[in-house]
């Protein structure tokens, strides 16, 4: 057996005999469901902008239609798109072991619970909800909206937006709690397709790190968080999550 082939034997063996097992995903893991990651470049109208500059509030105030419409084609183009081998390992395994992965995912695609994950801590939103932009007033009914774009309330004027997380935004206070506990207690953490670049989600990686997790990095690239690893399994999530999941 080769070198990888006694890591994955370890990361295994690791994982048969944790407690509890924290799995963090980012873009990565939908790349082969066909959805492109955070750093593969944009296309159309929207192919000269970076996402860490659309996916703001100030991008959105500033053009509400032209951020509005990005985020519809990006929900349109996730209409066909099916979960893969990986969302649906993760998914096998928490079902065979109730209770002992905390799945948290930097994703706002909504795979992971396609692929009957449940109870996952979705850091970052759902690209296919929407919020009102300002604390909606009594006349703010999400079934009553001029339609924009972006939609609005007819009355006062609020805007919806995306119900995602945008850059410089809180992320939602439970969710980080409870993440950042299942970090502080886990035995291992999995940190699959992910490059690592954006915090706080990338930190949960360090806080496993710290508390004594045996952290391993999934992932075919190098990424920012292959220092705080253990062990750095160079493949892709489709192909080694069904294999260290595997029991
Ligand atoms: C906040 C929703 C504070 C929107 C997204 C330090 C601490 C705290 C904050 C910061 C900090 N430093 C900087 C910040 C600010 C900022 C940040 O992190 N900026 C970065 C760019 C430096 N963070 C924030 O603004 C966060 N908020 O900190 O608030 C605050 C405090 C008080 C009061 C107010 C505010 C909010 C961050 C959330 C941003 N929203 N998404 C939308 O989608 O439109 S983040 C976005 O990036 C996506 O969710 C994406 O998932 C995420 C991270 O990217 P990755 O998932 O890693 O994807 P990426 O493309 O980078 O990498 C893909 C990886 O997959 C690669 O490594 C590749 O090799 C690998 N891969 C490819 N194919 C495969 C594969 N792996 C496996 N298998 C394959 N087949």
């Amino acid at each position: 057996m080769n070198a990888d082939g006694l890591d994955e034997a370890e990361v295994r063996e690791r994982i048969a005999a944790a407690r509890c097992l924290a799995v963090l995903t980012g873009a990565g893991v939908s790349a082969e469901s066909g959805v492109p990651t955070f750093r593969d470049a944009q296309t159309g109208l929207w192919a000269r902008f970076r996402p860490e500059e659309l996916a703001t509030p100030e991008a959105f105030r500033a053009r509400p239609a032209f951020v509005w419409d990005w985020y519809l084609h990006r929900r349109r183009s996730l209409a066909d798109v099916k979960s893969n081998a990986a969302h649906e390992a993760l998914a096998d395994w928490a079902r065979r072991h109730p209770g002992r992965m905390t799945l948290i995912t930097q994703n706002v695609d909504g795979l992971h619970q396609r692929a009957g994950s449940t109870g996952v801590l979705a850091l970052h939103g759902d690209l296919m909800r929407d919020q009102w932009l300002e604390p909606p007033r009594d006349c703010c009914d999400d079934g009553e909206l001029d339609a924009g774009p972006p939609p609005r309330c007819p009355h006062c004027g609020n805007l919806r937006r995306p119900a995602v997380v945008w850059f410089g935004e809180m992320l939602p206070v439970d969710a980080l709690e409870a993440a950042q506990r299942a970090a502080q207690r886990c035995q291992v953490m999995l940190v699959v397709g992910t490059s690592g670049a954006v915090h706080p989600a990338a930190g949960l990686a360090i806080t496993a790190r710290r508390s004594g997790a045996f952290v391993v990095v999934v992932n075919p690239d190098q990424t920012e968080l292959d220092a705080v690893a253990d062990l750095c399994l160079r493949g892709s999530a489709a192909t080694l999550l069904p294999r260290l999941l595997s029991d």
